[in-house]
């Protein structure tokens, strides 16, 4: 079926997943209208190689300022898009900041959505406009049981979790009360080349490359225990458009079905740049050596610890399966050795980038 002229709006077009989504709706035919905030710096690096002129007709992607806290600027930009399809990625979308920042948080992630929603309700295009919301595998926080499921019941684990979850009951309540196609991807953690620089992953393998390229010397990190069960970018945005695709709005899992530690795809990682990880110590004391060289390049730094903290992440995708025909195509020892070698070039082919 062609989407030739159908026309998107995206929150968060500047993140990841936006960065991914908006390819993807461009491949399609669509037309891309993304919402980006101000910053006092340019926040448009993972979207420049599909930036448009905006004084070139016909352009099909086109930025629009804006932000999930500006209840007027969302409902402008609604209206001088006329989306058929609103993909809600906006967020401030770090756990670990939102124990920092939860009033904030709340604001772009619980209150955001509910804008959204309430935007499309009073402009009238509740019944035309179909709604994506970015929801997360964090709203199951602390394990109820495992493998994680449609069915199985939140205990959410921090403010972005509490906001998310927030999130997630406005969907589906805007979806029962006034009949919107509006749909909950439960997304498990998925990463890419293009994950934000904090994240544990792209932590690691930015790490793993500045220190092969002797650029950095050490790797502090948190909780290596954690689990993840940890996807590529890519598949995961293409869940998001087949969700939208469905005569009925539902909420989904989307996941690998596969569980991995911090500190094993750290070795991964590693292995990537030919580094053997060695761990030694117990508990804060825990380090990782080369095991060739003996040298420490991995210690543990209590700060990156978390008030509360979700142990472990596992989802079950039958459903996505069996509905939407998804699946993963990429598994996380592959996603850790494309993330490295991305981060490697990056890096060589910036001789005075120094930044790691
Ligand atoms: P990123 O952090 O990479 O991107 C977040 C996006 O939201 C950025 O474009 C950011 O803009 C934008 N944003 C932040 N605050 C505001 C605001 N006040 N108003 C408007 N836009 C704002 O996240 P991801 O792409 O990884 O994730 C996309 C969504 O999916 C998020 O909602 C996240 O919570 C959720 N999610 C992510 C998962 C993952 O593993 N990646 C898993 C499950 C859910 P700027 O570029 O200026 O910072
Ligand atoms: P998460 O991702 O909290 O799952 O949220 P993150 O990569 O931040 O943490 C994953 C796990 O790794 C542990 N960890 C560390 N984390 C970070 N950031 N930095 C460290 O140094 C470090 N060391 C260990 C963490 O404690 C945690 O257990 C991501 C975000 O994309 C959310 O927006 C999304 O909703 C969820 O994934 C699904």
């Amino acid at each position: 079926m062609s989407h030739q002229g159908k026309v998107a709006l995206m929150t968060g077009v500047t993140g990841q997943d936006g960065a991914y989504l908006a390819r993807l709706l461009l491949q399609k035919g669509y037309v891309v209208h993304g919402i980006k905030r101000r910053s006092s710096s340019f926040n448009t690096q993972r979207v420049e190689d599909i930036y448009q002129d905006p004084h070139v007709e016909g352009a099909r992607f086109v930025l629009h300022y804006g932000d999930l806290t500006d209840t007027t600027s969302l409902m402008r930009v609604i209206e001088q898009a006329a989306p058929d399809e609103i993909y809600n990625l906006g967020a401030q979308s770090h756990v670990r900041v939102s124990f920092e920042a939860p009033e904030y948080t709340a604001n772009v992630d619980a209150l955001g959505t509910l804008r959204l929603l309430e935007g499309i309700r009073i402009l009238g295009l509740a019944e035309r406009v179909r709604f994506y919301q970015a929801s997360t595998s964090e709203l199951y926080g602390l394990v109820q049981e495992t493998p994680q499921r449609e069915t199985t019941p939140f205990y959410p684990r921090s403010p972005y979790a509490v906001a998310k979850q927030f999130a997630f009951w406005s969907v589906v309540n805007y979806r029962e009360a006034y009949g919107m196609h509006a749909s909950n991807g439960i997304l498990f953690n998925h990463e890419s080349p293009l994950r934000g620089e904090t994240f544990v992953t792209r932590k690691i393998t930015r790490a793993a490359a500045a220190i092969a390229l002797g650029r950095q010397d050490r790797l502090y990190l948190g909780n290596l225990d954690a689990e993840r069960d940890w996807g590529h970018a890519r598949d995961y945005v293409e869940a998001m458009w087949l969700m939208v695709q469905q005569d009925e709005p539902d909420d989904y899992v989307v996941a690998t079905g596969t569980k991995t530690s911090v500190r094993q795809f750290a070795e991964w990682a590693f292995a990537e740049t030919g580094v053997t990880l060695a761990w030694r110590g117990t508990g804060v004391e825990e380090k990782g050596y080369d095991a060739a060289s003996g040298r420490c390049l991995v210690e543990i730094d209590p700060r990156y610890f978390r008030p509360t903290e979700v142990d472990l992440l596992l989802g079950d995708a039958a459903k996505a399966r069996q509905k939407l025909g998804w699946r993963p195509t990429v598994t996380v020892q592959e996603l850790a050795a494309e993330m490295v070698r991305a981060d490697l070039k990056v890096m060589a082919s910036d001789p005075v980038m120094n930044d790691a």
